[in-house]
């Protein structure tokens, strides 16, 4: 059997990967939600209609989303996952041993219940670990009741469509920096500069407003449209200040110093919009 899953994230270009065989398909309470296994990414999680992460190419997302802001603040101790329900950024927090509490926000209880199930090869069972607490709620209202907790904050998030185009608003950029301690990092998941340039100016801007050093950055995700993606690093901290902090203990298969460093590297046409 030959199966072609075929995604259109934007009206004007396509991307597709072989499925094997469909592992989970149910509508939620929030969202088309479905699992597949295909044949060169390992297991997919697809939500309305859109890929989120493989088992292949999920690192380039999760270490970089990480790590740069974890680096930069040094000793992290309260982290703050909005989204993220399929694990992949809690399992990197999870490797620092200066972590005391892991908070994960996420919306869906069954994004977290399939991925438990089907990405346990890639991921473990992060949910098991005594500093991971995992709220089913709405990321606004908790922001809203936090100010000043978190070392740093990670927004794994979907694309702006739907309920999600809140997450990309300058009201919840301001409540995510509220909501840092005075030092602490926010790494957000943060779209594609070819398809998405208007919307990353308008999200920097207001990090301007917000933080004294915000900046872009890269990584390549071949499952997503364009291969790859951005992130909006936003904070009072040098974002350079990670450069000089070992990476916590455990494998990497994305991030080194190289890539760390290189990943703030723009394209003229896009620095320039950015930038100036
Ligand atoms: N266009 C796809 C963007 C997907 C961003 N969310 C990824 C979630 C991984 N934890």
């Amino acid at each position: 059997m030959s199966i072609w899953f075929t995604e259109e994230l934007h009206p004007y270009y396509r991307k597709g990967v072989r499925v094997k065989r469909v592992l989970a398909d149910e509508q939620t309470q929030y969202q088309h939600l479905q699992f597949v296994e295909t044949e060169f990414f390992g297991n997919a999680m697809i939500l309305d209609g859109i890929i989120q992460l493989t088992e292949r190419d999920n690192m380039g997302y999760h270490e970089m989303i990480v790590h740069v802001p974890m680096l930069a603040v040094g000793q992290p101790k309260r982290v703050l996952i909005v989204g993220g329900g399929d694990g992949g950024s809690l399992q990197q927090v999870l490797r620092y041993p200066s972590v005391q509490e892991a908070v994960v926000c996420e919306l869906d209880q069954r994004v977290v219940d399939l991925s438990r199930e089907h990405f346990a090869a890639s991921f473990g069972d992060p949910w098991t670990d005594p500093r991971t607490k995992l709220l089913v709620r709405d990321a606004f209202g908790f922001l809203e009741e936090n100010p000043g907790q978190f070392d740093v904050i990670i927004s794994d998030t979907t694309d702006p469509i739907g309920m999600a185009e809140r997450l990309f608003s300058d009201e919840f950029y301001r409540l995510m920096v509220r909501a840092l301690v005075p030092g602490g990092a926010a790494a957000t998941q943060c779209e594609q500069p070819f398809f998405d340039t208007a919307l990353i100016k308008q999200i920097y801007e207001s990090a301007k407003i917000l933080t004294k050093n915000p900046a872009y950055y890269y990584a390549n995700i071949p499952t997503y449209p364009g291969g790859g993606i951005g992130f909006m690093y936003v904070s009072d901290t040098p974002w350079e200040n990670g450069l000089k902090t070992p990476l916590p203990p455990g494998r990497n298969n994305y991030i080194n110093p190289e890539i760390h460093k290189a990943a703030f590297a723009l394209p003229e046409f896009f620095r320039r919009e950015l930038y100036g």
